[in-house]
């Protein structure tokens, strides 16, 4: 049967370390949706419409991958969605104690749906969607960070 998985995250915004994760979910799952959440502990730049157009944009040429919002738990999500996986990316040690306590927290709650570890290339192991923020808020530049429209997208942020 078809082995679904779900990419959760804020995307706010996407960046090219998140793509390449989905990427390489999209090769191994059937069908992977790519689940922008809402995290309590983070106040967004993005609204969850701006955020969802970017990551539909950028994820268009993947034939498996679909882009959904929604507001509640992610099991309660992953369920809804007959998914068999989450997929996260790991940068380095300082994620893993985050990692860990989510997947431990997911578990509790839902235990049939198994978390699935990346490990990030490492010319993105630097890379947060709060560090591109940060730069382009102050006008450097992101070019190679995060994809072409997203980049247009933080200077209309930053003009307004
Ligand atoms: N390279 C590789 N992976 C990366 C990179 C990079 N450069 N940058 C980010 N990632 C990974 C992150 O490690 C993460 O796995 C994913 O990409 C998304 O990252 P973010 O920062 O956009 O997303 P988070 O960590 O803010 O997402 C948290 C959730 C929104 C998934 C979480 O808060 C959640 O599940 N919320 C719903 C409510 C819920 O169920 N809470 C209970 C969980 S205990």
């Amino acid at each position: 049967s078809e082995k679904v998985a779900v990419v959760p995250g804020s995307f706010d915004p996407i960046t090219n370390g998140h793509l390449d994760i989905i990427k390489r979910a999209a090769d191994i799952f059937d069908v992977v949706y790519v689940a922008a959440l809402q995290n309590s502990s983070k106040k967004p730049l993005f609204t969850i419409d701006e955020r969802i157009e970017l990551i539909k944009k950028v994820t268009k040429d993947i034939p498996n991958v679909r882009v959904e919002s929604s507001s509640g738990l992610l099991v309660e999500y992953a369920k809804s969605r007959n998914a068999v996986a989450i997929v996260r990316g790991l940068r380095a040690v300082s994620d893993f104690e985050y990692e860990m306590q989510i997947t431990s927290m997911n578990r509790f709650l839902e235990e049939s749906i198994e978390t699935f570890f990346i490990m990030t290339k490492n010319q993105y192991s630097f890379l947060s969607s709060s560090i591109v923020k940060e730069v382009a808020r102050y006008g450097g530049s992101v070019k190679g960070l995060v994809p072409c429209i997203v980049e247009e997208a933080l200077k209309k942020k930053f003009q307004q």
